[in-house]
């Protein structure tokens, strides 16, 4: 039988600019990526973005739209990842180096997309138009993206 897992994934931007985390250990390692992580038992989705967010990079929230749902299936395993992904525009703080990400601002015509899950590379472009959409991606170990669809949304 499939299970499922909810994660959050906080984008932050400012004027033609967007933040991201390089995660130091554990799911992503070595890449490039928005702050996020596993909702808990006790909390809604958009609390766990809250949460991930001022963990992994010291910002506080004030204003969070969610703008995509990915899913992810790899090859071999039964679990089904599901991704919640919301724009921050509003927050508190400056960035501060965590345990868990090293954050960096980028332009937006600058993002390391190669040092980046894959499938980043396919739904960024939608995000930074502001077009909300849905995903699911259905990987073979990390690197390889054996099918996929994308869809764009008026409402999620
Ligand atoms: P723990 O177990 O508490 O240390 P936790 O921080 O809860 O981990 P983590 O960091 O494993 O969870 O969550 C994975 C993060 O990676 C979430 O923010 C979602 C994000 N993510 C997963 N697949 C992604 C992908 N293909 N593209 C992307 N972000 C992805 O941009
Ligand atoms: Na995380
Ligand atoms: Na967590």
């Amino acid at each position: 039988s499939t299970s499922q897992k909810i994660f959050t994934l906080a984008m932050v931007r400012k004027t033609n600019a967007l933040l991201l985390g390089l995660k130091k250990k554990g799911f992503g390692e070595g890449k490039w990526n928005g702050f996020g992580g596993k909702v808990e038992k006790d909390e809604t989705i958009s609390e766990g973005a809250v949460r991930e967010l001022e963990e992994e990079s010291g910002l506080v929230a004030k204003c969070l739209t969610k703008i995509g749902i990915l899913e992810f299936e790899f090859v071999g395993d039964p679990v089904l990842f599901e991704v919640h992904v919301f724009d921050v525009t509003q927050y508190e703080g400056e960035p501060v180096e965590t345990e868990e990400m090293k954050p960096q601002w980028f332009p937006e015509d600058g993002i390391p997309y190669e040092k980046m899950w894959p499938d980043d590379i396919l739904w960024y472009p939608l995000y930074l138009k502001g077009i909300k959409f849905r995903g699911h991606f259905l990987y073979q170990g990390y690197d390889t993206i054996l099918n996929y669809t994308l869809t764009q949304m008026d409402h999620l």
